[in-house]
């Protein structure tokens, strides 16, 4: 693996991507791998208001597309959702906005005054000129109102890749009111996940039952410094440095949601898949869970990963200097 060029995704097919985000540090994470993969055609980003304050996630995303060179059109999420995340989550963004390696041109001019994303997201179906995959590492709730609102653009989207659920593992909503069943993405907003799954569209789940396999431990962050002054490896370990504390502060940790969530585009062999059939859970203390289900909708989930290869894969395209055979013993 050692060398091998960033971006250079073996046997993966071209797909034209729209990705809608939740502006964590793991969805910063995984625009950044969107943008070093030859084979994505990356035609818009949706950011959703949930786990992050509005104008640093847009921000931090506007600002990262214009580090990696890329002129791809960005939109903000307005609709609520009605389980909003915890406020200390939120404020990473600010943080990520923030990091010098983002702010080496001043501040970017702000988006001006581009439609909301659950409109914007309508538009780029309608526009694209193929079969779409929309890749989702937030709630569902721009996707699903583009759905009760433009039912034809279903047919525009060969598949969603959606990083949510708990589906033989316990969830990680910790609420009052509520039996910890939950997934965060779901849970912000669980009508739009059942409107998703009330359409034919083909769903691709990457539920905390593989995302727990992928931890951010402190070795795998560490490593990022032995590429220390290239600006890409810098961004990837410090929006990883601002994961730490999560264990010692909710008694989970930090994983590479939204990374492993990404990594399918490039590489299919990551993960197993399973299909099963499924429902949400949209009201009472298990809000935001996903069921299992005989006569539920049929969903792809991922069902178990091979850790390394992701952890390989991560390092090979955001910091293909530090990938040694010495760093490979390490990252265990
Ligand atoms: O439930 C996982 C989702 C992912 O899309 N997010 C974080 C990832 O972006 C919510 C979340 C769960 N636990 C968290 C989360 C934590 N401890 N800190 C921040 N966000
Ligand atoms: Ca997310």
């Amino acid at each position: 693996m050692a060398g091998a060029a960033p971006g250079a995704v073996t046997g993966a097919r071209r797909r034209h991507v729209l990705f809608d985000h939740d502006g964590a540090p793991d969805d910063l994470l995984a625009l950044l791998l969107l943008t070093r993969y030859e084979n994505v055609d990356l035609r818009g980003v949706a950011v959703t208001p949930a786990d992050c304050l509005p104008a640093p996630g847009l921000s931090a995303t506007r600002k990262i597309l214009a580090l990696m060179g890329r002129d791809v059109p960005t939109a903000l999420g307005v609709l609520p959702g009605r389980n909003p995340f915890p406020l200390a989550w939120r404020i990473d963004a600010l943080r990520a906005d923030a990091l010098p390696v983002l702010n080496q041109r001043g501040h970017t001019v702000p988006a001006g005054d581009a439609p909301p994303a659950h409109e914007q997201l309508a538009a780029w179906l309608a526009q694209a000129p193929g079969p779409v995959t929309v890749l989702a590492t937030g709630p569902l709730t721009n996707l699903a109102w583009c759905l009760e609102h433009h039912p034809r653009l279903a047919a525009r989207i060969e598949e969603i890749v959606f990083m949510g659920g708990a589906l033989d593992v316990a969830g990680n909503v910790h609420q009052p009111g509520h039996d910890g069943t939950g997934e965060w993405n779901v849970y912000w907003d669980p009508d739009a996940v059942k409107r998703v799954f009330d359409s034919d569209v083909p769903i691709t789940m990457f539920p905390l039952d593989v995302t727990n396999r992928v931890p951010v431990t402190a070795g795998f962050a560490e490593t990022f410094g032995r590429a220390y002054g290239e600006q890409v490896s810098d961004l990837a370990g410090s929006l990883l440095a601002l994961t730490f504390g999560t264990l010692e502060t909710t008694g989970l940790p930090y994983c590479c949601w939204d990374s492993l969530t990404t990594s399918y585009l490039a590489d299919q062999d990551i993960c197993t898949f399973e299909t099963v059939r499924c429902d949400v859970v949209t009201r009472s203390a298990s809000q935001g869970r996903i069921v299992r289900s005989a006569g539920g909708r049929a969903v792809r989930c991922a069902r178990s990963v091979d850790a390394d290869r992701f952890y390989r894969h991560f390092l090979t395209t955001l910091a293909p200097r530090a990938m040694t055979s010495t760093t490979e013993r390490i990252m265990r």
